[in-house]
């Protein structure tokens, strides 16, 4: 079992970087620096996470990155596991997307290369809106959550991107969270020994859009997991094994209370009650579909 003592001290996310206060993608990327290192060849479609490398000369990301249009980022580190064995050395390409890039207009491209089964490793950052942009929903913004183009809340679910991957019969699929950076440098390090397409989704509850404060981002992140709004869990060969904590809160009864994670963020301010029991219904339709993948 990884111990934080055992982690690298090295930095690859430098002070000085242009994210808001308490950014979850600047805290993912501290975390992506400790389990891959130095080999990483990171591929950026536009997001936050190419905002915060600041502006040329410099850069705050002490890592190779090519950043690239937003439909093509799959195919950018498709290209690159292509040629890695041609350009020698270590390479470890790593796709670095958020949500809209993912779900929305990369989609495609994501979806063909994890088809073909390319040798790399596609982290989405989940943020649940396109934050750069000013907060516009996205396929993954939850029922219920306000966001500058639903003003009175999304009335669709998050789409499932996590079981749609799994259906791609790809060799690794797994969820993490940046309340957890344990489990998610564990599942990257996993990740990097496993030949072929790996997905790992990553909750990354965002102050500036969420609307809670910049101190409470790991808080509403671990609240996320606890409550069972979002589910820890890794599959391999198509079968999915629910990993800690989120393997002990299948019991509905040791989940803290949703509501405990919704009123911290004033994005679900105005949700009344039959609301909330919606948003219930749709979290435990998703345990039902994750568990028949048990
Ligand atoms: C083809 C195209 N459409 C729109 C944009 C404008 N744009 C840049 S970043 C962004 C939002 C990205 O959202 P997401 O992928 O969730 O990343 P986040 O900003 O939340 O980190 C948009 C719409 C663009 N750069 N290219
Ligand atoms: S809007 Fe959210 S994700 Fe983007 S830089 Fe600010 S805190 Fe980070
Ligand atoms: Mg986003």
């Amino acid at each position: 079992m990884l111990r934080i003592q055992d982690l690298p001290k090295d930095k690859y996310l430098l002070p000085g970087h242009t994210a808001c206060p308490g950014c979850p993608e600047a805290l993912g990327l501290r975390y992506l620096g400790m389990a891959l290192g130095k080999d990483i060849v990171l591929v950026v479609p536009a997001s936050c996470s190419s905002i915060l490398q600041g502006t040329m000369p410099g850069s705050s990301l002490a890592m190779r990155v090519v950043n690239v249009p937003f439909a093509s980022a799959a195919a950018v580190a498709s290209g690159i596991a292509n040629i890695k064995e041609l350009v020698g050395g270590n390479v470890v390409p790593v796709v670095w997307a958020g949500d809209g890039a993912t779900a929305d207009i990369g989609f495609a491209g994501l979806s063909g290369s994890a088809e073909r089964n390319d040798d790399l490793i596609y982290v989405c950052v989940d943020n649940e809106a396109y934050m750069n942009t000013g907060i516009q929903r996205s396929s993954l913004t939850p029922y219920g959550a306000w966001t500058t183009t639903t003003i009175k809340g999304k009335s669709e679910d998050k789409k499932e991107l996590p079981l749609i991957m799994l259906l791609h019969k790809i060799p690794y699929v797994a969820t993490a969270s940046i309340a957890f950076p344990i489990d998610f440098i564990s599942k990257l390090r996993k990740a990097l020994n496993i030949r072929g397409f790996k997905y790992i989704h990553l909750h990354a509850p965002c102050p500036t859009g969420w609307r809670f404060d910049p101190s409470k981002t790991v808080e509403v992140a671990r609240l996320a997991v606890e409550s069972g709004a979002w589910i820890l869990f890794e599959a391999e060969g198509g079968r999915v094994r629910l990993t800690p904590p989120s393997n002990t809160y299948l019991d509905k009864s040791r989940r803290k209370p949703l509501k405990e994670y919704l009123s911290i963020q004033g994005r679900f301010r105005s949700l009344r009650d039959e609301d909330v029991k919606v948003f219930e219904k749709l979290v435990d339709s998703t345990w039902e579909l994750i568990i028949k993948f048990t």
